[in-house]
């Protein structure tokens, strides 16, 4: 059982103390002195705070590499089955303090560090961190890397390093401006390059028909070009265990036969030109969040990666292995979402082009090896590729996907009949004038698992966008409910909730959050309560100060911190927010004397660079904000926040500030969310649908901790089949009328009075995500939340029983779930000495 192994597993001990290793004050002050000089080449006396977040981050590095070393040693030795990660996007945040902290070194490095005159939380905040994902997903694989290292599951993680993570965000005039992410410019500490696993990705050309000499029918690829990838390495450490697993992300780089043809034909510039071309693959992060552009570079990132990683986990199966007999037994795959499905096709490819193995041998074995999750119902975001793209790009992939397909549709005809459109449904070709490649179709027909990631999300697929699929092989569908760890988002980011929780129960809760239920003998405990409060008046008293550093705003650190921060997305409702705190300045404008508990509402988030109506939310956020911090009939009960560039280090500084989490989504439309996760960990409560994994927090913490309101996504159903006209709300209901129309009069644009038009336009013709049907309830619910928080004791105890009630929402949980039903995997012990 992977609880137990954990708890047992023994803390790290240390035998040959040296200047890399020793892991005392003074060993690790002088190897910390001695890495500023021979590393960064400075002293104390000229090193800038990035070259003492350097010198501590090799200084940490060095001791992670024994365990790292020790544990691919270990898995090498033991030829232990391995949980191979594939996700396009690893959103990690930062490293050193997360290192530090697992390998139990947070305090010592903050006591030398003082001794010199530093403090550690300033180092950290110098490093660039890796934004290597859009939002939730990619923050998903990073807290499952997490969770499988503490668990001492052989894991690897494949993926894109990107040189340029997702866009910094600014804010211009109220609109947001991106800025290229240039994480990489002054140095990665944290990874290893590993030029001797170098692999090669081909791509375009044609296929050629051969007959073998034991005149059997094979197919080769003659392809146009190659394109060279270079894994670098990131260790990822379980919290104060041996185990270090890796993290391998590919980047692209020329193949140098390619430059030199070029180049001997005397084209020197086009030779560099086509160099420039291949490296472009790695380059950038698509900035989408939960839709699909179809661009073909993307398709290229995707099979590139993919490649790279296949190649990779042969390579390493092959140094064992004379046949393919044991390859189910060693590796699994998951693929987080659709965009490394096209690992299907090209396993595929590898098995019957390269070791000519049986078409029907290798789809065996190809099923046995994947498995898919699945993270969106939205039909923007459901991968599909022009078949006249995906065979110029990679034409062997599109026979055999056909070739699939064909095999495929034989057996759901045999079991379906001549159900047509069925048929139709479930063909990974979508047929019309112009044809297209589904992707979400082949991982499903290529897995043996297929999971959503929160109880309503698996049903609804089941029910509806995987219907068909589900009918015909239901043992394949599992729910898998998503999880965020809890060493980044309670121990890291909420350390002063962290040592409350360790005085009263040692410091398991950190590996076994269910533990925290034990607090609840505590509740009506005077000391505990008055602490609860301390540490929560603490988190918003930071909170309120870098809003007044970075937004020159004055917040009052009682008000009510009501805070929305996700990508910004119409199905995510920020409008109906913003909807609210004009309801309420409207209302205050009649009567400025009327009850209300002051509130400060926070927004943060990136929209897309090419979704303008989320860029238009953006600029209303501000435009309102400008007219409801200054208006002195408001008198400062109300302020509104905008916080730029939010990603995970400005995450980690929110959450543990927050009061109320919106969690206000369609009903249907969110399929989990885990920022609702990491805001109940830090005591908030959740006014919130009953959407994605806000249902399952809703069971956990009790129905009368959670502020519900909305439509069930039934109803969504039933009143858009009935005919939805949100022009009705806005005639029948006064005030939505008045909030609508002080939008549309410019009150808040009046340079500009037609600029925030297409919002309303929008809402009031089609209101695709229904907020005026859950307008008057949304209200209704908000005015419970403010009698709530005018009861200082019964939001405290809703606020503690919040916390402690999070234990099921831990990514332990949900590794030990797939660990168990998908992957039939668990832990190997790692030992450090001997
Ligand atoms: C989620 C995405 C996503 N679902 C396409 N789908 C992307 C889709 O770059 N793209 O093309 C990028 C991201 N992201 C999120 O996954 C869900 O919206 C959340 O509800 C969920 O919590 C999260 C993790 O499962």
């Amino acid at each position: 059982d992977l609880k137990k192994h954990v708890l047992r597993t023994p803390q790290v001990k240390v035998q040959i103390e040296d200047d890399r290793t020793g892991m005392d004050i003074e060993t690790l002050k002088r190897a910390f002195l001695d890495n500023l000089y021979y590393i960064q080449a400075k002293d104390l006396h000229n090193a800038t705070p990035y070259d003492l977040y350097m010198a501590l981050s090799w200084t940490v590095r060095d001791r992670l590499l024994q365990r790292w070393i020790r544990t691919q040693e270990t898995y090498l030795k033991q030829d232990v089955r391995s949980v191979c990660y594939f996700s396009a996007e690893y959103l990690l945040g930062r490293q050193l303090g997360n290192a530090l902290v697992n390998v139990g070194l947070y305090e010592p490095a903050r006591t030398f560090l003082r001794e010199l005159g530093f403090e550690l939380v300033d180092l950290m905040e110098q490093e660039n961190e890796p934004g290597l994902g859009n939002g939730g997903l990619g923050r998903l694989a990073a807290c499952f890397m997490d969770s499988l290292a503490t668990l001492g599951v052989p894991a690897i993680g494949y993926g894109i390093r990107y040189e340029f993570g997702i866009f910094a965000q600014t804010i211009q005039g109220g609109w947001q401006v991106e800025q290229p992410d240039r994480w990489l410019r002054y140095g990665n500490p944290w990874e290893i390059p590993r030029p001797e696993y170098l692999v090669e990705v081909k791509f375009g050309g044609h296929t050629e028909a051969y007959t073998d000499p034991q005149g059997r029918y094979r197919v080769s690829w003659a392809h146009e070009r190659s394109v060279l990838g270079t894994p670098y390495d990131t260790p990822v450490p379980g919290y104060r265990t041996n185990t270090v697993n890796t993290l391998r992300l590919w980047s692209a780089r020329a193949t140098e036969d390619f430059d030199f043809q070029v180049f001997n034909a005397g084209d020197f510039a086009r030779a560099v030109a086509g160099k420039t071309y291949s490296e472009n693959i790695t380059k950038v992060l698509y900035p989408n969040d939960n839709t699909y552009q179809g661009k073909e570079l993307r398709l290229e990132q995707q099979y590139f990666f993919v490649s790279c990683s296949l190649q990779d986990i042969l390579r390493r199966y092959w140094n064992h292995h004379v046949d393919l007999d044991s390859f189910t037994d060693k590796v699994t795959i998951q693929i987080n979402d659709t965009h490394p499905a096209i690992g299907i096709a090209e396993l595929m490819r590898l098995l019957v082009d390269e070791y000519l193995i049986e078409w029907d041998k290798a789809w065996q074995i190809t099923q046995k090896v994947f498995a898919y999750t699945n993270h969106t119902l939205l039909a923007e975001a459901l991968e599909r590729w022009p078949v006249s793209l995906f065979g110029r790009l990679l034409p062997r992939h599109l026979e055999i996907i056909y070739e699939i397909n064909e095999r495929f549709l034989h057996l759901a005809h045999s079991r379906f009949g001549n159900d047509g459109e069925r048929i139709a449904r479930l063909s990974l070709i979508q047929e019309g004038s112009e044809k297209y490649v589904r992707m979400a179709n082949l991982a499903c027909v290529g897995s043996h698992a297929i999971n959503g990631v929160a109880k309503l999300h698996t049903e609804l697929l089941e029910q509806d966008v995987l219907a068909d699929f589900y009918a015909l092989t239901p043992e394949k569908f599992s729910n898998k409910t998503n999880g965020v760890t809890p060493r980044r988002f309670v121990l890291l980011s909420n350390p002063k909730l962290a040592l409350l929780y360790t005085e009263r129960l040692g410091q398991e809760w950190i590996r076994d959050l269910d533990l925290l239920r034990k607090l609840e003998d505590h509740l009506h405990d005077p000391d505990f309560r008055s602490a609860w409060k301390k540490i929560k008046a603490d988190n918003k008293h930071d909170l309120a100060e870098y809003i007044l550093q970075f937004n020159g705003i004055e917040v009052d650190p009682d008000s009510l911190f009501d805070i929305q921060v996700k990508r910004i997305h119409e199905y995510k409702r920020q409008l109906l927010m913003l909807l609210y705190i004009i309801t309420l300045y409207h209302r205050l404008k009649h009567n400025p004397t009327m009850p209300l508990q002051p509130r400060t509402f926070i927004f943060a988030g990136k929209a897309a660079p090419g979704y303008t109506m989320a860029k238009l939310i953006i600029k209303c956020i501000h435009s309102v904000a400008a007219v409801i911090n200054t208006d002195p009939d408001v008198g400062g009960r109300l302020k509104l926040v905008f916080l730029a560039n939010f990603n995970v280090s400005l995450a980690q500084r929110i959450y543990p500030a927050a009061d109320l989490s919106e969690q206000i989504s369609t009903a249907g439309k969110e399929a989990s969310g885990t920022g609702n996760m990491k805001f109940a960990m830090g005591g908030a409560l959740t006014i919130g649908t009953l959407d994605g994994a806000n249902i399952e927090i809703r069971e956990q913490v009790g129905p009368e901790n959670f502020f519900l309101f909305g439509l069930t996504a039934q109803q969504v159903y039933a009143l858009k089949a009935r005919g939805y006209r949100p022009y009705d709300y806005y005639q029948t209901n006064a005030e939505l009328r008045s909030v609508i129309d002080l939008v549309i009069s410019g009150h808040f644009s009046p340079d500009q009075p037609d600029l925030f038009r297409p919002l309303a336009d929008a809402l009031m013709a089609r209101d695709e995500y229904m907020l005026f049907a859950d307008y008057q309830v949304y209200l209704d619910c908000q005015h419970q939340v403010d009698a709530a928080f005018a009861d200082c004791e019964r939001w405290t105890t809703m606020s503690i029983l919040n916390a402690v009630r999070m234990g099921y929402f831990s990514s332990d949980r949900s590794m030990g779930e797939y660990c168990r039903d998908i992957w039939k995997t668990g832990p190997v012990a790692v030992e450090l000495n001997g």
